[in-house]
């Protein structure tokens, strides 16, 4: 999913852009994660990759956000959107683009993307009449709709979708032809069965096109909405947030004059909340524009907690800054790469994010490096020699069926957790590398190297081979996980040896020859920081 452009492979992924209504949380944090592990494989893979993520500002919804809080708007997104800058400054998100809606560059984007749209006939002046929630600033058939109650117990109408209040909304606006392009979408889902991944949400989106897909209104009256970007033409009328929130993917890439390097390699993030806009509204508005579709779709599911969806009328909206404090940035980062799963939601809570990081990180991870570079063990603090005498069984070596199977795990390992990265399903590499760890460690201790006598020379040779194998692990493992937990991995290298530049992904090349002949890592010398690799974190009372 790559094109070659100046010799180097090029990759472009994007997170939704977040509303500045409220504070960043955890879900915003988990996109963001996501995106950034993706952007890191692909750097480690050689590619030159490109990340956006950034803030929504237009619409309703902020808009009111700013009366409410006696701001002006523009003040008061600048201030939420720095609050999320920080939160992935702070979490080592890697994004090589922010983009605030607000930006002259980014109107300049969405006005000529209309003003293409509107000179193909594709956007037509008519009348809306029809179900709107403002929270989810979206449209609803009457079918999506359904009964509630308010907290005052008054009667009232719903998404039944977010459960979200919608009201009756009738006025003259802009409107694109979305019902002209219903057999182009599914064409397109039909040709290209990884559009949408995973695959449930791609069925999802073939379902809901099965049903009739009514035109779009696209703008707002600007007595209504005033905070947006104007029609352009029509001082009357208030471009519609969707639209111009989605046209933040091609201002990153350069749209209108520079995009098509980057455009063609665009990879969406998104949470399953916003797949209507993602999957039926923006390949629709791209088509009618004349531009290419993205290459994939990546949807992932929400975090719960306890069972609940966060809200802030619950109180339970986990705030992704002071837990990336409780459990370090790398800490929170593996928890929501090893626990989340896209296809289905997932429960936060302290005890579990605790228990799974002193088992990984802790124990099996940073227990493992510790043995293996035990100065007692490893007086010389060096990468010991592999001897070729010492280990095969069936010439007299020491090594157990077991070690065999490890061996073979270790060098499958880099092509599984490619694999799983290249679907996003991070849960899967981890689960393959803590196996791995877990393995290496059976290994360490089937053979107690601590009991091995240093003085005897067959001894010796045995137990420099089982450090010497047991380093190379650690090595596969701390390169792997790179692009999930950067300050661990670099911390595992560097006590390595492992210089920066031999932890691309091809330094892993070498795996299928491992242990058959000389690494060139043998006789480095081992990085002199002994610091602990991760904290175990106290258990809650
Ligand atoms: O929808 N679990 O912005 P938004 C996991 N501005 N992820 C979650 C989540 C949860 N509980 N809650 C939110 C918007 N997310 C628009 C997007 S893009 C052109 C415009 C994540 O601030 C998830 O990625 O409501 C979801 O899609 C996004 O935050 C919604 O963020």
């Amino acid at each position: 999913c790559s094109v070659t452009c100046n010799e180097k492979s090029v990759y472009y992924v994007t997170t939704p852009i977040f509303y500045v209504n409220a504070s960043p949380h955890l879900g915003h944090l988990y996109s963001a994660v996501i995106a950034d592990c993706s952007h890191r494989y692909k750097q480690l893979q050689g590619f030159n990759s490109k990340f956006a993520t950034g803030t929504d500002e237009h619409g309703l919804k902020v808009q009111q956000a700013a009366e409410a809080a006696g701001k002006q708007p523009l003040t008061f997104c600048t201030e939420v959107s720095e609050r999320f800058e920080h939160l992935f400054r702070s979490c080592s998100i890697s994004h090589t683009d922010y983009i605030r809606t607000t930006e002259l560059r980014h109107r300049q984007a969405v006005e000529h993307f209309w003003s293409v749209l509107w000179n193909k006939r594709l956007i037509y002046k008519g009348s809306y009449e029809g179900w709107y929630s403002t929270q989810d600033e979206s449209f609803l058939t009457p079918s999506q709709v359904g009964d509630a109650l308010d907290s005052s117990g008054n009667e009232i109408k719903v998404s039944l979708e977010s459960g979200h209040k919608v009201e009756w909304m009738k006025e003259e606006n802009y409107m694109f032809r979305l019902s002209a392009f219903r057999s182009q979408l599914l064409d397109w889902l039909r040709g290209n069965p990884k559009a949408i991944q995973p695959e449930r949400f791609q069925q999802a989106v073939l379902q809901w096109l099965q049903e009739d897909l009514p035109d779009l209104s696209v703008s707002r009256q600007r007595s209504r909405l005033q905070w947006g970007i104007q029609v352009p033409g029509d001082a009357n009328q208030t471009i519609y947030v969707w639209l111009d929130a989605l046209v933040n993917y091609l201002s990153v890439a350069g749209y209108p004059d520079h995009h098509d390097r980057w455009w063609s390699v665009a990879h969406h993030i998104i949470g399953k909340d916003i797949l209507k806009f993602h999957a039926i509204y923006w390949p629709a508005f791209l088509l009618g524009a004349g531009l290419r579709l993205p290459q994939a779709i990546h949807v992932h599911s929400h975090w719960t907690v306890r069972g609940k969806k966060m809200s802030k009328s619950l109180g339970n909206v986990i705030d992704p800054l002071e837990h990336s404090r409780m459990f370090t940035t790398d800490g929170l980062r593996y928890f929501l790469l090893r626990q989340g799963v896209p296809e289905s939601d997932c429960d936060y809570t302290e005890e579990k994010v605790i228990k799974l990081l002193n088992a990984e990180l802790a124990d099996s991870l940073g227990g493992l490096l510790n043995r293996c570079t035990a100065a007692a063990l490893n007086p010389a603090q060096v990468y010991p020699c592999f001897c070729p005498q010492a280990f095969p069984r069936d010439q007299g070596g020491r090594a157990a069926a077991e070690d065999y199977r490890m061996l073979e795990a270790v060098r499958n390992l880099p092509f599984v957790v490619e694999r799983h990265y290249e679907s996003m399903h991070f849960y899967k590499a981890l689960e393959a590398i803590s196996a791995c760890v877990r393995q290496t460690n059976g290994f360490v201790q089937r053979h107690a190297p601590w009991k091995l006598d240093r003085t005897d020379g067959k001894d010796l040779r045995w137990l420099d081979t089982i450090i010497h194998v047991s380093l190379e692990c650690m090595r596969v493992y701390g390169t792997l996980l790179q692009p999930v937990v950067p300050e661990i991995s670099d911390k595992l290298l560097t006590r390595l040896g492992v210089r920066p530049d031999e932890r691309s992904f091809e330094t892993l090349d070498f795996l299928p020859h491992l242990w058959q002949r000389d690494s060139p890592f043998e006789g480095r010398a081992l990085g002199t920081d002994t610091g602990v690799l991760f904290s175990r974190l106290e258990t809650l009372r």
